[in-house]
């Protein structure tokens, strides 16, 4: 966050390389962000792998013309599980425990994802 504010362009983008090639957590840049959007579009999860702190909220939301959906289940239970959304519909969920969410469409489920919940490591 500190480094955003001081640094140019390129430096932020340099940072942002540096941390992905240093760290698993490559999308832990948008973890100070107190919402991430996953973008469904072409039958596919955009960006595909995220990386939020416990508490935040994700939103998916539908630029198709056809529905999808959000599941996720781990053992037993659902920890995610949307309605199938219509075109330009949306569903949000909040992680509060930290762990690796892989999640697919149940209409296509080709379509597949990943929310990786971690604290951030400063
Ligand atoms: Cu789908």
């Amino acid at each position: 966050m500190f480094l955003r504010l001081k640094l140019n362009r390129s430096g932020v983008l340099f940072a942002l390389a540096a941390c992905i090639a240093a760290s698993p957590l490559a999308g832990s840049a948008a973890a100070d962000a107190t919402m991430n959007v996953v973008d469904i579009s072409k039958f596919n999860f955009g960006p595909r792998e995220i990386t939020i702190a416990p508490g935040i909220k994700v939103r998916w939301v539908n630029h198709d013309e056809v529905p999808h959906s959000v599941a996720s289940v781990q053992g037993q239970e659902k920890v995610i599980a949307s309605k199938a959304m219509d075109t330009d519909d949306r569903y949000e969920l909040a992680f509060s425990k930290e762990g690796d969410y892989a999640y697919y469409c149940t209409v296509h489920p080709f379509m597949t994802g990943v929310v990786h919940v971690h604290k951030p490591k400063n």
